[in-house]
């Protein structure tokens, strides 16, 4: 098929649904039980944490480390599946309370670079070279409890420990404003690829774009795709959707705001995105309110938005947009743009 593309999620995606104000509501679903569902619901790539791919994983020895996540890497071969990335969970660890690269305690940030050398083993033990970083706790609650200047560079230090530890890996920086800190240090793409390139390796320092951090930093969610697309550092992207701005909803793509939705197919669409090889990662929560038997609907309902998005970006009438853009005339264009979305 011309112009394909391949679906990922995490594991974390299927969850027990607890939230802030209540516990878990659903049972959880083994990791084993999880895999089985990748091919079944149209999905080929498994995104991971450090600990998803090796729980407890700070009981153990690096060689036992990568024993694990071996086998792991043996189940995803039997269901067909590849790992797109992983991840270190920093911010669940009482050593990552203050953040983990720019904690103020040396210990800590020495702790946070070690783990994720063991991330790394757990990256080529999995078969993949991609590392996302969500840097949760990399900001503060009141500006003067750090020194912005020295976490910045506690940042460069630690980009540069994974980039020289391991000579092929590649990291995408997922950017977030907010949440769980007040403040995050790298709140958009922009500043991702901008500390990228303060590193001893920008060319393997990208980024990951979720629609919702997006959307809580006041920006557009296609906009800072394409600003990752024009430098060729879009290495992936969890899509999802946000009804304004409060915490990170992780809705179902297009569950908001169908048109914003659409605009980031569109951009994926001009960059011929399916070509890079790239997951689409779809990113969403269900939610708390879904029964058991049916809490993996939001990702058919992502995937399955997506792909009719896709048509729509492919079978918008090009030539009366090139008229209206002739002719300055951007409400006819607004009304084609909808009439489009509405269909017949
Ligand atoms: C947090 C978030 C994470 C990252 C992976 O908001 O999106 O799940 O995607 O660490
Ligand atoms: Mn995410």
């Amino acid at each position: 098929m011309v112009g394909s593309y391949r679906f990922s999620f995490g594991p974390w995606n299927i969850h027990e649904g607890a939230d802030p104000f209540g516990p878990t509501v659903r049972p959880s679903v083994a990791f084993a039980q999880k895999l089985k569902l990748y091919k079944q619901l149209g999905f080929d790539g498994v995104q991971f944490h450090d600990d998803d791919a090796v729980p407890e994983l700070e009981n153990l020895s690096p060689a036992e480390i990568t024993k694990k996540a071996s086998d792991v890497k043996k189940m995803l071969d039997g269901e067909g599946l590849v790992a797109e990335f992983v991840a270190p969970r920093l911010w669940e660890s009482p050593k990552g309370i203050d953040g983990a690269y720019t904690a103020n305690d040396p210990q800590c940030r020495r702790w946070a670079v070690e783990r994720s050398k063991r991330m790394i083993d757990i990256c080529n033990a999995l078969g993949t070279r991609l590392v996302v970083l969500w840097l949760a706790r990399e900001g503060t609650y009141i500006r003067e409890s750090k020194n912005p200047l020295d976490s910045h560079k506690y940042l460069v230090e630690a980009l540069n420990a994974m980039l020289q530890y391991d000579a092929q890996i590649e990291i995408a920086i997922e950017p977030k404003p907010n949440e769980p800190m007040d403040h995050a240090y790298i709140p958009t793409v922009g500043h991702a690829l901008a500390i990228g390139h303060q590193t001893v390796d920008p060319k393997r320092v990208g980024g990951l774009i979720e629609t919702a951090h997006a959307l809580l930093a006041g920006l557009d969610p296609s906009d800072e795709m394409a600003f990752a697309l024009s430098a060729g550092k879009l290495w992936s992207v969890h899509l999802n959707d946000q009804n304004g701005l409060k915490f990170d909803q992780d809705k179902s793509f297009g569950a908001a705001n169908l048109r914003g939705a659409y605009n980031q197919v569109r951009v994926l669409e001009l960059a011929k995105y399916y070509e890079t090889g790239r997951f689409v990662g779809l990113d969403v929560k269900a939610m708390r309110s879904q029964k058991a038997e049916v809490a993996h609907k939001h990702l058919v309902t992502s995937r399955a938005v997506f792909l009719r998005l896709v048509e729509k970006v492919r079978s918008f009438p090009e030539g009366v947009a090139k008229q209206c853009i002739t002719d300055r005339d951007y409400e006819a264009l607004e009304l084609a743009v909808l009439e489009h979305l509405m269909g017949d």
